[in-house]
């Protein structure tokens, strides 16, 4: 009897409460996943190990996989790997991609991670077509095959040669480890069977960047019986696509440090060594932030100071900016998001706090702005748009209040000072100010003359909005 690999769950419930696999008979993706699934049991590692599912016809490995599961947009299971085991260290990471996720859509992010030699173990099953969708050509699809998009065979002289996933990577400095594999008969699977372990024992000893081409037969889309499906790849993928282990450096390789710790995210999120760690507040409902204007007048920095503030207040905060491709002018923002709490998404759709330094981003945000939220706006902007229900809208003279305290360019600043007179930031006055000064670390001549705005900007709002 097939015994059940003990990678796998007990049984495979999905959703739809069926619990079969999705894979047609003859399929390749089955035998790798059951090499996959063994390998990391034998190895000890399924308690460590992080399962990266592609978009195709893998895309429900997490229904297989006992261990932790991670579901990828198409083409990104690489970069998804390369942010796993960079923030999870300790973990064992594997990426799963089919030759159009991998190939086709995602081949820098997978080309650049395997040349930064990110650690994790890369599996591409390659069964030289788009799968999922119907059987479309893909990167691998060999010259003359038929496919829904080739229905003549394909054409190189149109649409290239076969993409040689192995002999491209093979160029790079760091991968560790590359082998191409088949999982079309026996002898070959016992090979794949070794291939994955070695790609597995990379990952345990921490050795780097590990990858596995697996030649994959899809019967369905290549309208085989899997007997003729499985010689079309001994006879003709391998013509194109040789076996063979095109580097192996796993004996020599020393176990290398991973590039980024979370010591370090740390660090880079809260400015020094030993910063301060985010403090959970259940009771600190998330506010959002919204910073608009045009590119040059600040409002990224503005943006970037109420999250450093916030970081030195102990406050869990993201921001997300957005800005066009000029280096002045053209539509900028920058969303604040800060909590109690791990935020879950860094992007604001509905600001409780919306910033506005020109005409066009009040009017595409005010609409957006929550009910009984604040907007302040730059008073010198003309028109006017209503004002929602239940949100106070205020103007404010950023730029005459920057201009008459000596620094026109800084009415970012302005705002910032608006803003904490109101009580709209959450955060003591020296975590701003020290924020504030930190983003002139490098003009220090700018630090006082922002103070100054900044605490003009207070009086004025004191007096006037308070
Ligand atoms: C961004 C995006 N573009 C396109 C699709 C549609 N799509 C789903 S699966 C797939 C192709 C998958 O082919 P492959 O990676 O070779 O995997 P296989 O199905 O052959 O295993 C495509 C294009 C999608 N889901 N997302
Ligand atoms: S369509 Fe092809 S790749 Fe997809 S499950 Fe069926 S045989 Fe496998």
């Amino acid at each position: 009897m097939i015994k059940r690999s003990q990678g796998f769950y007990e049984t495979f419930d999905r959703k739809d409460g069926s619990r079969t696999t999705t894979f047609c008979a003859g399929c390749g993706h089955g035998i790798i996943h059951k090499l996959i699934g063994e390998a990391m049991a034998d190895l000890g590692l399924q308690d460590r190990a992080v399962f990266v599912s592609p978009v195709g016809c893998a895309a429900f490995c997490y229904y297989y996989f006992d261990c932790g599961n991670v579901a990828a947009p198409h083409g990104r299971a690489s970069a998804v790997a390369t942010g796993l085991s960079r923030v999870l260290p300790d973990k064992v990471v594997i990426a799963y991609q089919g030759d159009g996720d991998l190939g086709a859509i995602g081949f820098n992010n997978a080309f650049q991670a395997a040349n930064r030699g990110e650690h994790f173990a890369c599996f591409f099953i390659n069964n030289s077509l788009y799968a999922m969708t119907g059987g479309q050509m893909a990167p691998t699809t060999l010259p003359g095959q038929k496919t829904t998009t080739t229905p003549f065979g394909r054409d190189v002289v149109r649409t290239g040669y076969p993409l040689k996933v192995c002999e491209i990577l093979s160029q790079l400095e760091a991968p560790v480890y590359i082998e191409r594999v088949s999982v079309a008969d026996t002898k070959r699977i016992m090979q794949a069977r070794k291939a994955v372990r070695k790609a597995l024992e990379i990952q345990r000893d921490g050795k780097g960047y590990a990858f596995v081409e697996f030649l994959s037969p899809c019967p369905t889309n290549w309208r085989m019986d899997p007997l003729k499906a499985a010689d079309f790849v001994n006879q003709e993928m391998e013509k194109v696509f040789p076996l063979g282990c095109y580097r192996d450096r796993s004996a020599e390789e020393p176990a290398r440090p991973i590039p980024i710790a979370i010591k370090d995210i740390a660090t880079l999120m809260h400015g020094s060594e030993g910063g301060i760690e985010p403090r959970p507040d259940p009771a600190f409902k998330e506010r959002h932030f919204k910073f608009s204007g045009f590119g040059g007048q600040g409002v990224l920095s503005l943006g970037l100071v109420v999250a450093e503030s916030a970081g030195k207040a102990g406050r869990y905060v993201s921001w997300f900016p957005s800005y066009g491709p000029e280096q002045r002018g053209g539509a900028a923002s920058a969303s604040v998001v800060m909590g109690g709490k791990e935020i879950g998404s860094p992007a604001v759709d509905a600001p409780d706090v919306l910033v506005a330094m020109n005409q066009p981003s009040l009017e595409k945000f005010l609409p957006t702005v929550a009910p009984g939220g604040t907007v302040l706006f730059e008073e010198s902007i003309p028109l006017r748009p209503a004002s929602p229900a239940g949100v106070t809208v205020r103007p404010f003279p950023a730029m005459r209040i920057a201009e008459e305290a000596g620094t026109p360019k800084a009415a970012n600043t302005a705002f910032l000072g608006a803003m904490m007179e109101l009580g709209l930031l959450a955060v003591q006055e020296d975590e701003v100010l020290e924020a504030l000064d930190a983003s002139f670390a490098e003009k220090p001549a700018l630090v006082e003359r922002n103070r100054r705005v900044y605490g003009a900007a207070r009086a004025w709002t004191r007096e006037h909005l308070a």
